[in-house]
């Protein structure tokens, strides 16, 4: 412990530009944010129309994004050299370690790894690295890094393709983006101090977008490791892109909360991988739907003979143990040639159709107990395969109860895309209300996190199974790892069309231009069942096209950020703020001095989690669209029990860069109705007889509630 201490004070020391030592932070543990670590993820620009994607913002050419995560693929395609130079701003290195075949390009323009802290952290308890060398190399040994960064970044390349599912060219959304990994998280985890290095190292060397699919839990905001990296960044011009985490639904899972960071929840696309199970006889036939990667099918045009693997135990066996097809628990007289039925449950997906194939069956039904519900997973099984719901497992296992020579089989399509309702708010993805903060709003946004396919690594199998063999260019994963640097890549578009924004400005075009409706005419429902609220979805879910031209945005200067840290002091650790003037001065929060409340910072969303008759909150924005301008409000959704006015009701704008303020009343009406936590929503819309296009909106969720605590 004591070296991660000292590693730390030597990492701030050691930087000219950081204001020496904060604070001493224990070490903590933090996780990659992948859900199902063999689930399979694919990346998809989601609904981005060419021309915006192409012209306005030449596939993000001018950003340099740099990962912090468990490292890259070097000979993967995403990161093939694509002809750009490097741009000269760049003052990063390619730092191999003791792996001679690591090579960077003019696509992948740096790498490092950071592995003092981990080394130093106990997480290995005395043990040897399960693989030493990996310690030593940027080179990703387990596939989330590199599939993150070519994610966010990855170049254009044909013909990718999870074992021939969902084929398609694989591309990061910002193709051209240069791109730079830091690997600072290893198979047992990411020690803080290394992720701090690693985020300062990349912002010394001139990356302008920063991922990361990285999280732990943190108390306030200057014990956390990634907080104040993001903090350095953000004062450097650089925006910090982070995941909300794969705790949800449980009510205030939602970790990366800083309001100086980008926090992302996921939710699903429009596409799923569908495999069917028909069972019965020709005349009397029934078709389920479950989900399947299988790079196999079974011969069409014949029925196989099925069985429950709770009947198909071996000799001693019991049936409790065969149900779940455990290694060893299926007696092969009693499979071969069969599809089995395994329930889901304790050993691994994928291990259960191994264990199938190996005792001579030919296909796996894998069936969810009721606990699984409607959660279907689509997976690179070794077997024939269908994943199926429980719902529509109960006729399966009705049919096979009633029968004696029960019969059947297993057809698969390729991916079936235009699936309805989508995005759905993954069960997974983090919920807030903000733990530290509640006055800020998190997450922000939702995107793409479930089922994404990008690049991965060839040193480990897509299942991530030791008796896996399989290796894959491709893989196809979920989690709110997978939405972040969906919007990094986002937000490095918008980066090379305005060089000059700053980090909030660029946070507020993705928050503010973000929609709430689904692709079935309805509100973002939620894979818990019920809609979905701005607790699972921040500002709702990403629109890449309209982010690039949002009208206008909220800025949020340091200086804004220094007053919402010294505002929070009072209920804060007692250390110096990290924290510097717009001058680059450091500055210090004075005793006694007035610095407003948190929920006045000039953030895209609203909330106000202690309403007590009445608050009035501030907000400013500036408008980037063409001049002059007007806009004026509305209140777009209202919230149960409180009354929303905005004062002045219109903004007119004679420039581009003229600020406006305006303040937005909560009055409650109905403490009762409001007592839980309520939403809403303003939005400013552009007006303008002339030009009817011309209509940006600009949106604002609410969220408020009348009981404290
Ligand atoms: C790699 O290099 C490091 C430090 O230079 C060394 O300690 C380590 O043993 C090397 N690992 C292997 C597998 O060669
Ligand atoms: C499935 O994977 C195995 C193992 O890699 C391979 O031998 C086989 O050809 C694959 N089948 C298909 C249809 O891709
Ligand atoms: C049945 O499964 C349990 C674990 O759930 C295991 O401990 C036990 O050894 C298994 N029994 C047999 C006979 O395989
Ligand atoms: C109503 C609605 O929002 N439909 C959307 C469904 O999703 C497709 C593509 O994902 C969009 O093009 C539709 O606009």
């Amino acid at each position: 412990m004591a070296y991660q201490l000292l590693l730390l004070v030597c990492l701030l020391q050691s930087s000219p530009e950081l204001p020496g030592v904060l604070a001493v932070i224990p070490d903590v543990l933090h996780k990659v944010h992948t859900t199902r670590s063999w689930d399979f993820l694919e990346l998809e620009r989601n609904g981005a129309a060419t021309g915006a994607w192409k012209d306005a913002a030449k596939y993000g050419v001018d950003a340099i994004i740099g990962n912090v995560d468990t490292g890259v693929w070097p000979e993967s395609a995403s990161f093939k050299d694509d002809g750009y130079s490097v741009p000269s701003r760049w003052r990063g290195k390619c730092i191999t370690g003791n792996d001679t075949t690591f090579k960077c390009n003019n696509k992948l323009i740096g790498a490092g790894f950071f592995n003092l802290g981990f080394l130093a952290s106990g997480l290995l308890q005395g043990k040897p690295p399960s693989q030493a060398a990996e310690l030593y190399t940027p080179r990703d040994y387990i596939g989330h890094g590199t599939h993150t960064l070519s994610t966010a970044g990855g170049g254009f390349v044909p013909d990718a393709s999870v074992f021939g599912h969902g084929k398609g060219t694989a591309k990061g959304g910002s193709p051209l983006a240069r791109v730079a990994a830091y690997k600072a998280c290893y198979a047992e985890g990411c020690s803080s101090s290394d992720i701090l290095a690693a985020m300062v190292t990349a912002v010394e060397d001139g990356v302008n977008v920063l991922s990361l699919s990285v999280g732990g839990p943190a108390d306030d905001y200057l014990s956390d490791p990634i907080a104040i990296g993001a903090f350095y960044a953000v004062q450097k011009g650089v925006i910090v892109v982070c995941s909300a985490s794969n705790s949800g639904p449980q009510p205030g899972s939602v970790t990366n909360v800083a309001p100086w960071i980008l926090t992302v929840g996921a939710s699903t696309m429009d596409r799923d991988f569908p495999a069917y199970v028909t069972f019965g006889g020709v005349t009397s036939s029934m078709t389920i739907k479950g989900q399947s990667l299988s790079n196999s099918t079974l011969p069409q045009g014949q029925r196989y003979a099925m069985i429950n693997a709770k009947n198909a135990n071996a000799a001693n066996v019991p049936s409790e143990n065969s149900t779940l097809c455990f290694p060893g628990s299926l007696d092969s007289d009693k499979v071969r040639g069969k599809i089995v039925v395994c329930t889901r449950g304790v050993n691994a997906r994928v291990e259960k159709g191994l264990v199938v194939k190996q005792a001579g069956g030919v296909g796996m039904v894998l069936c969810n107990d009721a606990g699984n519900g409607e959660d279907v997973i689509a997976d690179p099984h070794l077997i024939a395969a269908a994943h199926v719901s429980y719902s529509q497992c109960i006729n399966l296992f009705n049919y096979l109860g009633s029968t004696d020579n029960p019969v059947g089989y297993i057809t698969a399509s390729d991916a079936r895309l235009g699936v309805k309702p989508a995005p759905v708010m993954a069960a997974f993805s983090s919920r807030g209300p903000n733990p530290i903060t509640p006055q800020i709003l998190k997450p922000d946004i939702t995107a793409p996190g479930v089922s994404v396919i990008a690049a991965y690594s060839e040193a480990v199998s897509p299942t991530e199974l030791s008796f896996d063999d399989r290796r894959v260019p491709y893989n196809i994963m979920s989690g709110t790892s997978m939405s972040c640097p969906h919007v990094s890549g986002i937000v490095g578009l918008i980066k090379t069309k305005y060089p000059d924004w700053t980090p909030a400005m660029i946070k507020s075009a993705i928050m503010t231009t973000a929609i709430t409706g689904d692709n079935d005419s309805g509100k973002i429902r939620d894979e818990t069942g019920a809609a979905a609220t701005p607790f699972a979805y921040g500002s709702g879910h990403v629109r890449s096209v309209q982010a690039l031209d949002p009208g206008l945005v909220y800025d949020t200067t340091s200086a804004d950020y220094a007053d919402f840290l010294c505002a929070l002091r009072p209920t804060q650790n007692p250390f110096p703020l990290p924290v510097f003037g717009d001058d680059g001065k450091p500055r210090a929060c004075s005793q006694g001095a007035q610095y407003g409340r948190p929920e006045d910072l000039n953030y895209p969303s609203i909330a106000v989690p202690c309403l007590s008759g009445s608050a009035t909150v501030r907000r400013r924005v500036k408008n980037v669209g063409a001049a002059p301008c007007r806009y004026a409000v509305s209140v777009t959704e209202a919230l149960a029990g409180v009354k929303v006015t905005v004062y002045p009701p219109e903004l007119s704008f004679e420039s581009y860069g003229e600020e406006r303020e305006f303040t937005v009343r909560l009055e409650v009406q109905d403490a009762a109705a409001a007592a839980n936590y309520v939403f809403g929503s303003i939005e400013w819309s552009e007006e303008s007889e002339s030009d009817p296009d011309r209509k940006h909106r600009v949106r604002s969720p609410i969220v408020a509630k009348t009981t404290c605590g």
